[in-house]
């Protein structure tokens, strides 16, 4: 029961902040510690899209409207507690692009940075400062910032890939340009092959400085990344949270191959089961190989080849492999990093 004294006080307070509105100042002691809580507690969900519920819906779209028309036939993957906000986490957006045989996605340029992960389809391929590169299940391919790029399928089967984007990240700091490109696709004027041959054998042009920080790679191909993998599981040595996970990098600087989102490739043998793991970095999964079920929170999500599914910030992640399994993931832990708020948690 309130007192007479304190409901006097409450109704003191009401009317003190009905004053404040129009002046746009609040008090900050009603809403200290929702702004500093004590860890974070996420403000979107965990979520998983199935490939096969997804695909028929991209089908679908195929037969709606051209990639010309669209400039991107993307059907968008949006958080469920973020709907109509482009974005599966905070700070980032995935898509899932859809591109069919004989199409051409138009040159254009945008400071938002892309990466394609490549989950089906064989021989379509994305041009980047004058080089095409061919596209095939499990590359991890960059657009950098601000660099002309288009698409093109000259195979015979249509290639959809997962686009991850910070495009959230750049509406926050409201740092977004974008043009159009006066052709719809832009000269070709270095071999296919030339920045992985250059800037991906272990190797750097002798007198090169890099002129941003986004990887002189665009193509990481996912025979290397496989064989990799494959070479390191022959020494067991599992990390309990991880299984093998590697980070993409950048050779000139050893750091992220994007500036603004970290991406990964990890194996998870047959019947391993990660231990808890927790990190500020919220985290879309796309499945390349095997399936198998992950625990994010208090959710449980079951998982085959080309699904996709994001973990929240923060939010305990355990991950059961039902056979052999490939996860290639992607989250803003670079830019935490930069700003030393990274963290961590492993185990309990
Ligand atoms: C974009 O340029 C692409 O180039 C894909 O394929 C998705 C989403 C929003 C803004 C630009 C692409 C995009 C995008």
């Amino acid at each position: 029961m309130q007192t007479a004294a304190q409901k006097t006080g409450d109704n003191r307070r009401k009317d003190f902040y009905g004053r404040l509105g129009p002046l746009n100042m609040a008090p900050l002691w009603e809403s200290l510690h929702q702004l500093v809580p004590p860890q974070p507690n996420a403000p979107y969900e965990a979520a998983l899209w199935h490939y096969k519920d997804v695909r028929p819906y991209l089908m679908e779209s195929g037969s709606l409207i051209t990639a010309k028309e669209a400039v991107r036939r993307v059907l968008i993957l949006e958080n469920p507690a973020m709907q109509g906000k482009a974005a599966i986490t905070p700070t980032l957006y995935a898509g899932l692009q859809l591109i069919l045989p004989g199409e051409v996605a138009p040159s254009h340029r945008h400071t938002q940075s892309a990466l394609r992960f490549i989950v089906e389809g064989n021989g379509a391929y994305t041009a980047v400062d004058g080089e095409r590169t061919t596209m095939r299940e499990g590359d991890f391919v960059i657009t950098p910032s601000w660099t002309w790029h288009d698409h093109g399928n000259d195979s015979a089967e249509p290639m959809v890939w997962l686009d991850g984007l910070d495009i959230p990240l750049i509406q926050m700091f409201n740092a977004g340009f974008a043009e159009n490109g006066a052709e719809d696709e832009q000269e070709v004027t270095r071999q296919e092959g030339d920045a992985l041959a250059r800037y991906g054998a272990g190797l750097l042009p002798v007198d090169w400085k890099p002129k941003t920080r986004t990887s002189p790679i665009f193509n990481y191909p996912y025979a290397r990344t496989r064989e990799a993998l494959e070479t390191m599981r022959r020494e067991q040595k599992w990390d309990p949270c991880h299984g093998l996970k590697l980070r993409y990098v950048n050779p000139a600087t050893g750091e992220s191959a994007m500036p603004t989102i970290g991406t990964y490739m990890q194996l998870l043998p047959k019947s391993f089961k990660t231990e808890p793991y927790r990190s500020t970095d919220g985290t879309v999964f796309s499945v390349v190989e095997g399936s198998g079920k992950s625990r994010i929170g208090d959710r449980e999500f079951i998982w085959g080849k080309r699904d996709i599914f994001v973990a929240p910030s923060w939010q305990e992640i355990v991950h059961e492999a039902d056979s052999d399994a490939v996860l290639f993931s992607f989250s803003d832990r670079p830019i935490q990093e930069k700003l030393d708020i990274w963290r961590e948690k492993r185990g309990k």
